[in-house]
C-alpha cells in the first residue's frame, strides 16, 4: 500500500491472515488497525482514542499471530478460543481486529455509535457482531465473565480452548477484578491468559494520582498468576508473552498467565501520545487526516 492510500479516510477492503509471521508483518497490521480506529472514530464524532490505539499492536499479534485459534468465516464455531474485551470502552480497537481478520465486512466500521448497528460505543453481546463474547463496558464485569469462561472450558467441558481477557490498569482499581483473579489461580486455569494494557493513564489522570495500582507484577504474581512484562509496542516482545502462556498450557503448570503490556495511550499519533486528555474524545476531521497521514509514515 502506497502512503497515499493510507492515509485515506475511507476504509479499504484489505483483510490480514491469522498465523506466526514476523513481528515486522504484525507491526503492519497493528497501523491498519490503528487507522481503522482514526477512520471509525472521526466519523462517529465521539468515543475513545487513546486506549485502542495504544493497544493495537496487543490485538494484531493476539488476532493475527496464530495465539487465538478462531475462524473468521464462524465466530461461533463452540471448538474456538474467546477473547473478552473487559475493559468495554476501548471497542474501536476489538471492532478493527475483527474487520481486519475478515469476520464482518471493513466498510460496517463506518457505523460506529450508530443507533441500531453491530457496533456500538461498547461491545454488546445481542448485537451479534461476529467475535463479541458478551457485553462489557462496565469495569470488571467481563474480566469475571472471561474467568468463569474459562472455567467452564476446563473444568466442565475438559477441553484445552483458551481465554484471553484485556483489563485496563486503572480497572485494576475495581474490586471484583481480584476476586477473579483469586478463582483463576485457585482453579489452576492455565488456559487463561490475562493482558493488562499498562499505560499509566486513565479517564482523568495518571494511575498513581487517580489510585495507585503498582506494583502490578508483584500483585499478579501474589495472587497466583504466572506473570511477564512486555513491550506492548514491540510484537517480537509480545509474541514471548503469548508463547509463555501456550507454554504454562502445554505443559499443565495450573496457573494462569498475567501479560503486562506496557503501553503508551494514543501511541502512533504524536499529538495524542501519552496523554490521558485523548482517553475518551474522538479526533476532529482535520485532527483525524493528520493522524493518518502520520501513520501512514509509521514503520
Ligand atoms: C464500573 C465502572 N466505573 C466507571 C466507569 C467509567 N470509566 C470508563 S473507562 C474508565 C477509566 C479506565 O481506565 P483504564 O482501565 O486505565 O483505561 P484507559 O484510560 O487506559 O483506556 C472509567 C473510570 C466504567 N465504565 N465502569
Amino acid at each position: 500500500m502506497t502512503a497515499e492510500v493510507n492515509a485515506s479516510l475511507d476504509f479499504n477492503t484489505t483483510t490480514f491472515p491469522n498465523k506466526r509471521q514476523s513481528a515486522d508483518d504484525l507491526k503492519a497490521v497493528g497501523n491498519e488497525i490503528r487507522r481503522d480506529i482514526i477512520r471509525m472514530l472521526v466519523r462517529a464524532g465521539s468515543g475513545h482514542s487513546g486506549g485502542p490505539l495504544g493497544s493495537a499492536d496487543i490485538f494484531a499479534t493476539l488476532y493475527f499471530g496464530g495465539y487465538m485459534r478462531y475462524n473468521p468465516a464462524d465466530m461461533n464455531d463452540p471448538s474456538r478460543d474467546r477473547f473478552v474485551l473487559s475493559a468495554g470502552h476501548m471497542a474501536p480497537v476489538l471492532y478493527a481486529a475483527l474487520a481486519n481478520a475478515g469476520c464482518y465486512p471493513k466498510d460496517e466500521q463506518a457505523t460506529l455509535r450508530q443507533y441500531n448497528t453491530r457496533l456500538q460505543g461498547h461491545p454488546g453481546r445481542d448485537m451479534h457482531l461476529p467475535g463479541i463474547e458478551t457485553s462489557s463496558g462496565s469495569l470488571g464485569q467481563g474480566f469475571s465473565i472471561a474467568v468463569g469462561m474459562a472455567m467452564s472450558d476446563r473444568l466442565v467441558d475438559k477441553s484445552d480452548k483458551r481465554v484471553f481477557s484485556l483489563t485496563g490498569d486503572g480497572e485494576l482499581q475495581e474490586g471484583s477484578i481480584w476476586e477473579a483473579a483469586m478463582s483463576a489461580a485457585h482453579f489452576h486455569l492455565d488456559n487463561f491468559c490475562w493482558i493488562i494494557d499498562n499505560n499509566d493513564c486513565q479517564i482523568d489522570g495518571r494511575l498513581p494520582d487517580v489510585m495507585n495500582v503498582y506494583p502490578i507484577d508483584a500483585k499478579c504474581e501474589s495472587f497466583g498468576f504466572d506473570t511477564i512484562t512486555v513491550n506492548g509496542h514491540d510484537p517480537a516482545d509480545l509474541m514471548r508473552g503469548f508463547d509463555r502462556f501456550i507454554e504454562n498450557q502445554k505443559n499443565k503448570t495450573g496457573k494462569p498467565t498475567a501479560i503486562i503490556a506496557k503501553t503508551y495511550m494514543g501511541h502512533g499519533v504524536s499529538f495524542m501520545n501519552d496523554k490521558f486528555e485523548w482517553h475518551g474524545k474522538p479526533p476532529t476531521k482535520d485532527q483525524a487526516i493528520a493522524a493518518l497521514e502520520e501513520l501512514a509514515q509509521m514503520p
